[in-house]
C-alpha cells in the first residue's frame, strides 16, 4: 500500500488528486475519483456561484467521501466562487493560474485545506507563509496552462524549498511517474489526462478519441505572447493559433477573440476543427478508458511494486 503525510492529512486511501479540468472536471468525475480512494475535484473554471453551489451539492450527494474545487484565479467570477466554496465548506481548495493569497484567510477560517498550483519556488514558498496545507508543483508538461519549469526540476526545488507536502503534477499517468515523483520528494501526485479517459468522465467522447490516439509530440504551446501559454494537442484550432500568434497584423485582442469559447467547443461539442483540445504530453501513453477507481488502483499497485524491487538498483 502506497502511504503518505497527504493521505493521513485528508483521509484519503491513495495519494492522487485528479486534476481540475476546466469544462471537464464536474461533479460525476470528481465523486468517482473520490469515491475510488483519491481525492476528485470539481473546476470553478469561468462558472458562476450558482452553477459550482449546485456541483458541490450534487457531488456531496454522489459521495461521503472528501472532494475538492479548483479556483481558477483568473475568472471572471472567481470573487464570487471563493465566497461559494467558503460557505459550502469543501474539504479542498486547489488554485490555478495565479496567486491566491489575498482568499487564503477566507478559505482557512472556513476550515478548508488550501492546496495551491504552483510554477515556481517563490510562489510555493509565499503560498507556505499564507497558510497552504501542501502545495501542487506542476510541470510545464502538464496540459492546459503551464509555467516555465518542467516536472523534474520543479519538483524536487519546491520539495526543498517549503516544509509542507508537496503534490507532483505533470506528465504523470501511471505508477511509474508517481514512483518518480515520490524519489523526487512528494508526497503525491495529481492527473490530469489520465482521468480525462475515465468512464465517468462526461467530455466529449472525440476529445477522449482524441486523447487515446495521441503520440508522444501530438501537443504544441500556444499563448506564449499574451502570457498564457497554454498546452493542447495539435489540430486545425492550435495550428491557425500558433500561426498567427507571431503574426504582427494580429492583435492581441485578435488573438483572445480566437481563444473565445474555444474549449467549451472541445469538451461540450468535440469539435474537432475550432476546439481547444488541452491535455498534457503524456497524452501518448494513455490508451485506454477504464472506470476512475481502477485508475488509482492501478497507477498506486504498480507504483508499490515498483518502489518495493527499488534495491536491485542499490549493490
Ligand atoms: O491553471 C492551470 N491550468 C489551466 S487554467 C485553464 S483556463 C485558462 N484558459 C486560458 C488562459 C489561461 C487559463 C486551463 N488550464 N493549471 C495550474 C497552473 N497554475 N499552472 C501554472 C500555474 C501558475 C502560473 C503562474 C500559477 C501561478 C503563477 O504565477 C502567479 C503569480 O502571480 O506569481
Amino acid at each position: 500500500m502506497i502511504q503518505s503525510p497527504i493521505c493521513e492529512m485528508l483521509g484519503i486511501t491513495y495519494p492522487v488528486f485528479q486534476g481540475g479540468m476546466a469544462w471537464i472536471a464536474d461533479a460525476k468525475l470528481a465523486a468517482a475519483v473520490s469515491n475510488g480512494g483519491g481525492l476528485g475535484i470539481i473546476s470553478a473554471m469561468n462558472a458562476n456561484a450558482e452553477w459550482l453551489r449546485n456541483q458541490i451539492r450534487e457531488a456531496k450527494s454522489l459521495t461521503d467521501k472528501s472532494f475538492g474545487v479548483n479556483i481558477m484565479l483568473m475568472s471572471p467570477f472567481v470573487d464570487q466562487v471563493a465566497q461559494v466554496v467558503a460557505e459550502e465548506k469543501v474539504a479542498v481548495v486547489t488554485t490555478g493560474a495565479g496567486n491566491p493569497s489575498k482568499y487564503m484567510d477566507l478559505w482557512k477560517e472556513a476550515g478548508i485545506s488550501v492546496i495551491p498550483v504552483v510554477a515556481s519556488v517563490g510562489l510555493a514558498r509565499m503560498v507556505e507563509r499564507h497558510g497552504a496545507a501542501a502545495v501542487i508543483a506542476e510541470g510545464g508538461e502538464s496540459g492546459g496552462h503551464i509555467g516555465e519549469a518542467a516536472t523534474m526540476p520543479l519538483v524536487p526545488q519546491v520539495a526543498d524549498a517549503v516544509s509542507i507536502p508537496v503534490i507532483a503534477a505533470g506528465g504523470i499517468a501511471d505508477g511509474r511517474g508517481l514512483a518518480a515523483a515520490l524519489m523526487l520528494g512528494a508526497s503525491g501526485i495529481q492527473m490530469g489526462t489520465r482521468f480525462l479517459v475515465a468512464e465517468e468522465c462526461n467530455v466529449h467522447q472525440n476529445y477522449k478519441n482524441k486523447v487515446l490516439k495521441a503520440k508522444d509530440i501530438d501537443t504544441v504551446v500556444t499563448g506564449r505572447r499574451l502570457g498564457h501559454a497554454c498546452r493542447g494537442l495539435k489540430n486545425p484550432f492550435s495550428r491557425e493559433y500558433a500561426k498567427k500568434e507571431w503574426d504582427v497584423s494580429f492583435s492581441p485582442e485578435d488573438l483572445e477573440a480566437l481563444g473565445v469559447g474555444a474549449l467549451r467547443k472541445a469538451a461540450v461539442d468535440g469539435n474537432e476543427k475550432e476546439g481547444s483540445f488541452l491535455c498534457g504530453q503524456i497524452a501518448g501513453m494513455i490508451t485506454k478508458e477504464q472506470p476512475a477507481a481502477e485508475i488509482l488502483k492501478e497507477v498506486c499497485e504498480e507504483a508499490e511494486s515498483l518502489l518495493k524491487g527499488a534495491e536491485k538498483w542499490v549493490k
